[in-house]
């Protein structure tokens, strides 16, 4: 349908047509970065699952692939489900995924490149012993799936986990293996956190407590710390938690049982759901995919024809100035597609304004933008109560107070009747402390009202002497916003009616009510990434 193609992104990943959903087996092999993913071949909604694949040589322009995998046997003919790929040493690709056989029945199964000579990795076999793995005692059929990249034992086996559940406590099931043909199960689990429900698409993996660089899955030891990260079924976002692994007993602890996984904090407050990692030899980098839906009708959906899109890749790495979160962004190849840039310095944001920030076109934009609040309003309001707030209780970015909100209007038309606010609101908290939020307010984003309109958003840590910084990344119907270098993200979809092509614009804005706020911005037009059919005449990209 014509008429909703304005809502096609330019830089994101999706497929020509119909439903998407997780991204499946990131991996780099040969000079090229694989890309799979959960597809329905016949529609714009969920339902008969397989591999849509994809690679690339920068993960920024694709090129599409037939099918990976096809739900064509007994052990995945209900759905070719999530999984993940492992590299072994002599360079073999192994790929683990959940088949939903022909009773329903949640299995595990291997399969690996039919022709390992073939960068593309065109075609896939399915090994013929499958399934590898079937519920253990104790585990409902359907609550088993959705295998991790496996990692080494200092004994030599490959170590994955399992997402499942027992009652409503979330669990990852340990595995070894020395083949990927036949597993051990070990005692207890690796972790479980009660009342988090069914664990999916865990994710497991090393990050360094020294330097910026990612960590291949297998390292361990002095320096390092490990990232647990569970997908709750039942409130559909990916939570992480940073701590100890203890290989010998196959066991995680969390630094801080308060935000321990699934009650703590998120990848992303916005929608982003059933990420996974994966390590990038070419940069030496951890690459997180996620998968952002769709916030319109699933009416919609099928008018348009296609749901969903894939967040642009992640570089995550510890916060070595908190020490208590992941840092993500994105990764530094989308730079490639920044066209012509404007800057806008100290630009005066009085209480109570809104300032146009003349770029033309707003609509395929890369921002970066920091503010900076004037410190005796800082100082008034560190000496006042203590306010509650909470970016989905405020009311949004029309409440007032007075050291928020401030911040920038994306996808807004001239006469901001649509417009989506990413901003900031400081309020003193209950230690007595001044404390920083990051919200995106949806309320106004549309006037279409078939459309899911919430307010996202989430407390970011800022250091001492911290200016406030944003990056915004701004394509057509998706807005992904990183506060303070990547602490806290949060991923829009949004569907203006107004603000589109020519007519998007960008605001800055203060709705505060005492502060003034100094605030530079600079902003990228951004190219469209090509992201091409597959032609088979035409193997080579
Ligand atoms: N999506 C897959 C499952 C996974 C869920 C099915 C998460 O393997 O648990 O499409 O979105």
């Amino acid at each position: 349908n014509s008429m909703l193609s304005w809502q096609r992104t330019a830089f994101h990943f999706q497929p020509e047509k119909n439903w998407m959903n997780d991204p499946n087996g990131p991996l780099y092999y040969k000079g090229w970065y694989h890309f799979f993913y959960q597809y329905n071949p016949n529609g714009a909604v969920w339902g008969d699952i397989v591999w849509g694949h994809a690679v690339s040589s920068d993960l920024i322009h694709w090129l599409h692939l037939p099918l990976a995998m096809e739900a064509d046997q007994w052990y995945d003919a209900n759905g070719v489900w999530s999984g993940s790929a492992t590299i072994l040493p002599d360079d073999r690709v192994v790929m683990l995924y959940t088949g939903s056989t022909n009773e329903s029945v949640q299995v595990q199964n291997l399969a690996y490149p039919a022709d390992p000579s073939d960068p593309l990795l065109i075609k896939w076999v399915k090994y013929s012993g499958n399934p590898v793995l079937v519920p253990p005692p104790g585990i409902d059929n359907k609550d088993f799936r959705d295998p991790t990249t496996a990692w080494l034992t200092s004994e030599g086996k490959w170590r994955i986990i399992v997402g499942s559940k027992v009652n409503k406590t979330g669990i990852s099931l340990v595995y070894d293996t020395l083949d990927f043909k036949s597993y051990e199960l070990l005692d207890g689990v690796l972790h479980g956190v009660p009342g988090t429900g069914m664990w999916e698409c865990v994710d497991f993996y090393p990050v360094s407590t020294s330097g910026d660089h990612g960590l291949d899955t297998s390292v361990n030891g002095v320096g390092v710390k490990h990232v647990v990260k569970a997908s709750l079924d039942d409130d559909r976002h990916d939570y992480y938690a940073i701590g100890t692994y203890d290989e010998k007993n196959g066991k995680w602890i969390p630094d801080n049982s308060e935000i321990d996984v699934g009650i703590g904090i998120r990848y992303d407050y916005g929608i982003f759901y059933a990420s996974k990692s994966f390590y990038d030899p070419k940069k030496g980098r951890r690459v997180l995919w996620g998968w952002i839906g769709e916030s319109d009708s699933e009416l919609a959906d099928v008018k348009k024809g296609w749901a969903s899109l894939q967040g642009i890749p992640r570089t995550v790495v510890l916060d070595k100035k908190t020490g208590s979160n992941l840092l993500q962004w994105p990764v530094e190849e989308i730079e490639s597609l920044r066209l012509s840039s404007r800057e806008f310095n100290n630009v005066e944001l009085k209480p109570g304004t809104i300032v146009p920030i003349d770029v033309g076109t707003a609509t395929q934009i890369d921002v970066v933008a920091e503010f900076e609040v004037d410190k005796k309003a800082l100082e008034a309001t560190a000496k006042a109560n203590y306010t509650e707030f909470s970016c989905s209780n405020s009311g949004g970015a029309a409440q007032r107070g007075a050291l928020g909100p401030f911040g920038l209007l994306a996808l807004a038309d001239d006469k901001l009747s649509e417009q989506t606010p990413v901003y900031f609101f400081i309020v003193k908290g209950s230690d007595g402390n001044l404390k920083t939020f990051f919200c995106s307010d949806h309320l106004r984003s549309s006037v279409a009202n078939d459309v899911k309109k919430q307010i996202f958003g989430s407390f970011v840590p800022v250091l001492k002497d911290e200016k406030l910084s944003v990056r915004i990344l701004i394509d057509h119907s998706i807005v992904e916003s990183f506060a303070q270098g990547g602490r806290t993200c949060i991923s829009s979809r949004v569907y203006p009616t107004k603000a589109i092509y020519g007519a998007a614009r960008i605001f800055a804005f203060n709705n505060a009510t005492e502060a003034s706020v100094k605030s530079s911005i600079k902003i990228w037009q951004m190219n469209s990434a090509f992201i091409r059919p597959f032609h088979p005449e035409n193997k080579k990209p």
